[in-house]
C-alpha cells in the first residue's frame, strides 16, 4: 500500500513546475521593459503608452493564472478522497458495494417478530364491504394474496390453505384480520382459497390436499397452514409458521368455551411442514360431508410416531363466525367408522392418490381462488 508521502508526490511536481513558470515569466517581462526603455526614444508617445499598458495587462493576467490551482486534476481529487477515507468509520465491503448498486441485502427476520401486539379485539357483528377489507389489509400485497416482509428475509414460507364454498362474508372477515396479523408476524406467505366447484357433498380434507399441490406449483412453500374460513385468532402471538411437530393452532375456541373439546382434537387451524405432511401422505380423500376428517389427520400423525404441539390456551384463542350447517355438508354418520381403518389405508389414501380437475384459478389482490372439481359422489 503506498504511503501518504508517495500519494502527495505528483502534487509537489506540479507546484515546482508552477514556480519555474512564474520565474521565467517575470524574467521575460523584465526583458521586455528593458527593451521598452532602450527603444523609447525611437517610438512616439502614444505607442509607448499602449505598449506599457499591454505589458502590464499581460503580466497581471499571467500572475492571476499562475496563482490559480490548476494542479487540482481528477487524479488529485481521488487522492484526497483516499486520504479522507482514513477518517470514515469502516463499513463492511459488501454493504458499500450494495449501496453503490442501490440494493442492500436484507437481513434475516428475527425469530420473534418485533411488531406483535398480543390479544386482539375481533368483531363479526356486521357484514364487511370488500372495499373496507382492501383498505384494511391490501397494503404491500403482491397480488394473489402474496406477501413478503419488506425489511427482512422471512424464515417461513407459508401457504395458507382455506377449504371453501359459498362463505363470502366469512372470507371477508378472515382477510380483514389475517393479512395485518400475518404481516406483523413477518411471514413470507400466500393465501389459497380452494373452492369446491358444484353442489356435490363437501369434502374439507380433500380440498386441503388440492391446496397443498396447487400452492406448491406457485412457490417453494415449506410450511402449510390449513385453516377454516370462519376462524380468526384472538392473539397475534399465535404464529402462522411450522414447528418441530405438527401444530394444532386453534387450541382454545370460543365455541368450546376456550377449551379443548377432547384431548386429540385437531380441528379448525393446523400447521404442518412439507416434510411432516408428506410423512402422513397428506390428508384422507374419502371423508365426504361433515365430521371425523380432523380426527383422521390426528391419527395419521400419531401413527407415524409424531406428537402434536399447541400454543397455550391464552395464545391459542380463536373466535369463530357463528353459522348454521351448510347444505351439502351434512353430518356423515359413516365418517367416524372410517377411523378404524386409518392405519391400513393411510399409505394409499392421501396425497399419492389425489385426483381432481382444476376448473379455474383467479387472482384477487388479497387471495388466490382455486376452483376445483373434486369428483363428489353425488
Ligand atoms: C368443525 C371444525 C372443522 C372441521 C369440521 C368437520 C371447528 C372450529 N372446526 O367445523 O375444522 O373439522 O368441524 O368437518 O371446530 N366450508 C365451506 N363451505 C361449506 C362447508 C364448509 O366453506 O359449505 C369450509 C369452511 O372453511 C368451514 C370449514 O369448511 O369453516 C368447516 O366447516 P364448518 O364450519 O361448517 O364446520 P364446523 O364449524 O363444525
Ligand atoms: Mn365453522
Amino acid at each position: 500500500m503506498p504511503s501518504d508521502q508517495e500519494d502527495r508526490k505528483p502534487n509537489n511536481k506540479l507546484a515546482d513546475w508552477r514556480d519555474s513558470c512564474l520565474l521565467s515569466s517575470f524574467a521575460l517581462l523584465l526583458f521586455l521593459f528593458r527593451c521598452l526603455i532602450y527603444f523609447r526614444a525611437k517610438m512616439n508617445r502614444l505607442l509607448r503608452i499602449i505598449l506599457i499598458v499591454v505589458l502590464l495587462a499581460v503580466s497581471f493576467m499571467l500572475a492571476v493564472w499562475l496563482n490559480n490551482d490548476h494542479s487540482y486534476t481528477h487524479d488529485h481529487r481521488f487522492a484526497e478522497l483516499s486520504l479522507m477515507a482514513d477518517m470514515i468509520p469502516e463499513e463492511p465491503k459488501e454493504s458499500i458495494v450494495s449501496k453503490f448498486n442501490g440494493s442492500s441485502p436484507l437481513p434475516p427476520c428475527p425469530p420473534t417478530p418485533p411488531g406483535l401486539v398480543g390479544p386482539l379485539r375481533i368483531e363479526f357483528e356486521w357484514i364487511r364491504s370488500m372495499s373496507d377489507v382492501r383498505k384494511a389489509s391490501g397494503e404491500n400485497l403482491q397480488g394473489g394474496g402474496r406477501y413478503k416482509p419488506l425489511d427482512c428475509i422471512s424464515q417461513h414460507k407459508v401457504a395458507i390453505i382455506i377449504p371453501y364454498r359459498n362463505r363470502k362474508d366469512h372470507l371477508k372477515h378472515w382477510l380483514y384480520y389475517l393479512h395485518p396479523i400475518l404481516k406483523r408476524q413477518q411471514v413470507d406467505y400466500g393465501v389459497y382459497v380452494i373452492n369446491q366447484h358444484g353442489e356435490g357433498t363437501f369434502n374439507r380434507a380433500k380440498l386441503l390436499n388440492v391446496g397443498y399441490v396447487e400452492s406448491l406449483k406457485e412457490y417453494a412453500y415449506d410450511c402449510f397452514v390449513f385453516s377454516d374460513v370462519d376462524l380468526v385468532p384472538m392473539d397475534d402471538r399465535n404464529l402462522y409458521r411450522c414447528h418441530g411437530e405438527p401444530r394444532h393452532m386453534a387450541s382454545a375456541m370460543d365455541k368450546f368455551g376456550f377449551q379443548m373439546p377432547y384431548t386429540n382434537y385437531f380441528g379448525g387451524v393446523v400447521a404442518l411442514s412439507r416434510e411432516q405432511y408428506m410423512r402422513i401422505n397428506g390428508f384422507p380423500n374419502n371423508y365426504w360431508g361433515w365430521g371425523a376428517e380432523d380426527d383422521d389427520m390426528h391419527k395419521r400423525i400419531t401413527l407415524k410416531g409424531m406428537a402434536v404441539s399447541r400454543p397455550d390456551s391464552r395464545v391459542g384463542m380463536y373466535k369463530m363466525v357463528r353459522h348454521l350447517r351448510d347444505t351439502h355438508n351434512e353430518v356423515n354418520p359413516q365418517n367416524p367408522g372410517q377411523l378404524h381403518n386409518t392405519a391400513r389405508t393411510m399409505d394409499t389414501d392421501g396425497i399419492n392418490s389425489l385426483i381432481y380437475s382444476l376448473i379455474k384459478i383467479e387472482k384477487d389482490e388479497l387471495y388466490t381462488m382455486i376452483d376445483v372439481d373434486i369428483h363428489a359422489p353425488n
